[in-house]
């Protein structure tokens, strides 16, 4: 067991980043964490404020920027690569962010891994698999080809294969998870469910992209941390881990809970362009991380999660109303 007690976060300001910091600092008392985020438009300081400043500091700044990796990653036992662009859409309508942070952000934390011999691991994504047909019964596993479809997958993809390879050469102690589409709080308003919830809020109709028959396997964001957590300190070096909780649902159903929690009529939505390229349906087989690992989902009724965090929503509009009007103007121009 790896026993880590100075920990770099990565993007430790997103949605799932910050949901780790939260996991570590209740969990784990003996670890510190230096979180490491560059504060795009997906991230803010408040996802990490009140947590206690002799456990956690932030230091802003770009992944790609080697010299101030050379100056803070010495002394770190540990680096939690979370730090990404992740939004599709955002990928289709302006690709070169997401190499630029991807894939040389992560090259450049390779290479200060290599320097000053600390442990990775690389948080990924189901979706560099590509998708599943509708009425394929098979699960991703570990064994399933990598085969991308958007630019964000793509960028996702060589980013684990950056991994693997500097890995295999250089013999670096690397670890990359792939996981399922998280829910929670502090998720982003551009993505499908907290987008849906603040529309609703806002009296404006839900968009559902093309036929709504597309399939995400729903996980939410505290198993994703406590699994992250079970890989950095217990998983073999070298390995890839699918994380999922065995929630796969289509769209169109997840939009009609949200209606029907918040007290609409299921049909109150506008069918709107489809995504180009849209991934029909993601799904994970966890058996290799529950098996060899003993990780667990404490997450078990969707529904449960779904109306918690349509709450969280209604009780924190000061923390997405900045950021709604702006999103909402973008996929305006998307026709979406
Ligand atoms: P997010 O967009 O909410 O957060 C990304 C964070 O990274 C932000 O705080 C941003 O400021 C920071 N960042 C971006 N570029 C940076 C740079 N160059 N240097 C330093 N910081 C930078 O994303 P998220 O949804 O929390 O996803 C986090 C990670 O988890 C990503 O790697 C993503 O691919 C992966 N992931 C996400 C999902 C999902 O459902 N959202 C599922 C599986 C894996
Ligand atoms: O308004 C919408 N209407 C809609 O129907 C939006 C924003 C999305 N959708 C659909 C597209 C997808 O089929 O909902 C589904 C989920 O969309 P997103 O929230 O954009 O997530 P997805 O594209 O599945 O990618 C997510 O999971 C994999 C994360 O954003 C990625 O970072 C992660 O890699």
């Amino acid at each position: 067991v790896f026993e880590p007690r100075n920990i770099i976060v990565t993007g430790g300001c997103g949605f799932i980043g910050s949901n780790f910091v939260h996991y570590v600092v209740e969990n784990h008392p003996e670890v510190h964490v230096t979180v490491l985020d560059k504060l795009t438009y997906a991230g803010n300081r408040e996802n990490i404020a009140g947590l206690p400043a002799n456990r956690v500091e932030l230091v802003v700044g770009d992944i790609c920027d080697a010299e101030l990796l050379d100056r803070i990653v010495p002394g770190h036992d540990a680096i939690v690569q979370y730090a990404a662009e992740s939004h599709n859409d955002n990928s289709i309508a302006d690709p070169e962010p997401f190499l630029k942070t991807n894939v040389e952000g992560t090259f450049r934390l390779l290479e200060a891994v290599r320097k000053f011999g600390v442990r990775y691991h690389h948080v990924s994504t189901d979706e560099v698999y590509g998708d599943l047909a509708l009425d394929d019964p098979a699960r991703f596993t570990e064994e399933t080809p990598y085969r991308p479809s958007s630019p964000h997958s793509s960028t996702k993809a060589a980013s684990d294969m950056l991994v693997r390879a500097w890995t295999r050469t250089y013999g670096l102690r690397t670890t990359i998870s792939t996981c399922s589409n998280n829910y929670g709080p502090y998720q982003h308003v551009e993505k499908f469910i907290p987008r849906q919830i603040t529309n609703v809020i806002d009296g404006v109709r839900p968009k559902l992209y093309g036929t709504g028959e597309n399939v995400r396997d729903w996980i939410h964001t505290e198993d994703h941390s406590s699994a992250v957590w079970t890989i950095l300190t217990k998983g073999r070096i070298g390995e890839t881990y699918l994380i999922g909780a065995d929630g796969e649902k289509d769209n169109i159903a997840v939009l009609r809970m949200i209606l029907e929690m918040m007290g609409k009529d299921p049909e109150d939505f506008d069918w709107v362009r489809d995504r180009l390229g849209h991934d029909r349906r993601y799904a994970i087989d966890p058996t290799k991380l529950r098996d060899e690992l003993g990780w667990r989902p404490q997450h078990n009724d969707f529904a449960e999660g779904l109306r918690k965090t349509i709450e969280w929503y209604r009780k924190n509009e000061l923390w997405w109303r900045p950021a709604k009007a702006a999103t909402e103007a973008r996929y305006k121009e998307q026709g979406r």
